[in-house]
């Protein structure tokens, strides 16, 4: 982060009234930290292109209000926040002459115009640059901020997988000042990912386990159902229950599919399911394609010729491996 330019920034929110722009759909990443920036700075957030179902329901635990009509000439600052390009801006894209900058992408094509920016594209998070941003101001860390910056730099950060030392640094900091446990971070999206789902697409994933066979080649778990609807997201769940291949068929009067998916030891082991579901729906006169873990088929009923066809392929590719 250019340690004058992230001054200058300071410079202007503290001297004016400010509009914290969040990006189209806005994500935790993007709520978290422009409600630590507001809370620390004033002003007023606005995002004229929604937020996404993790950043309203950020925004409603800390009881933000977010302006969905903002009018940027009642500002006398504008700072876009976790946003690298213009169009990410939405409505007020072409009405910000040359947006101030909070964030952490590498490429977009605001920051060559920004007059001052905290930006500093090592971060994985926009969390981390906002948090650094505080600290600069030596502004107070408030409990219900640093959670929504926790939740914020887990989120995209996927869950720490791209976390530095850094990133684990500041999330061990921001869940002291939350009071909260990881525990309470990971809950809160999980709940989010709950009422994210589909009540029919969740029963669909019941009852195509409860109705699965199992087998075994070697070391290699295959299960195999059928459903109604939603076998996409049937076969998908059975990987994460344990299977390494996942066929999941729907039969109607007139046509017939199936979803496959694979383990990540599956495909690393070689498997790769658009290959077979390309080749077994040859076989069977259907057309099929897809990527390495996740492919689908579909043609004329019957299914069962294109399942064993299926079948056949993987197990041959699997039992080489
Ligand atoms: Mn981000």
């Amino acid at each position: 982060m250019d340690a004058a330019s992230a001054d200058a920034l300071l410079a202007r929110v503290r001297g004016g009234r400010t509009l914290w722009v969040l990006h189209a759909n806005a994500d935790a990443d993007c709520v978290g930290s422009a409600a630590a920036l507001q809370r620390a700075f004033g002003g007023t957030l606005g995002a004229p292109d929604g937020l996404s179902r993790e950043g309203r329901a950020l925004a409603e635990r800390l009881g933000l209000e977010v302006d969905p009509w903002p009018h940027p000439e009642a500002f006398d600052v504008h700072v876009a926040v976790d946003t690298s390009s213009r169009a990410q801006l939405g409505r007020l894209g072409p009405l910000l002459a040359a947006p101030l900058l909070v964030d952490h992408h590498a490429y977009g094509d605001l920051q060559a115009g920004a007059p001052a920016k905290a930006w500093d594209p090592a971060r994985a998070s926009c969390c981390e640059v906002a948090l650094a941003l505080l600290d600069r101001a030596g502004a107070a860390l408030h409990a219900d901020v640093a959670f929504a910056l926790l939740v914020g730099l887990l989120t995209d950060t996927a869950r720490f997988r791209h976390a530095d030392p850094a990133a684990l640094r500041a999330a061990a900091r921001l869940a002291e000042a939350a009071g909260a446990t990881m525990e309470d971070a990971y809950a809160f999206l999980e709940r989010v990912d709950e009422e994210m789902d589909d009540l029919s697409a969740r029963k669909a994933t019941l009852v195509a386990a409860s109705r699965a066979q199992v087998d075994q080649w070697g070391p290699w778990l295959v299960a195999t159902s059928e459903v109604g609807a939603f076998d996409g997201a049937a076969a998908a769940a059975l990987v994460r229950a344990g299977a390494d291949l996942a066929l999941v068929a729907q039969e109607k009067s007139a046509s017939a599919r199936m979803s496959l998916r694979a383990s990540v030891r599956a495909k690393e082991a070689g498997l790769h399911l658009g290959e077979v579901a390309n080749a077994a729906a040859r076989d069977v006169g259907w057309s099929g394609g897809g990527h390495e873990a996740a492919a689908g088929l579909q043609g004329k009923p019957p299914l069962a010729p294109a399942r064993s066809a299926v079948l056949r392929l993987a197990r041959a590719k699997l039992e080489a491996a």
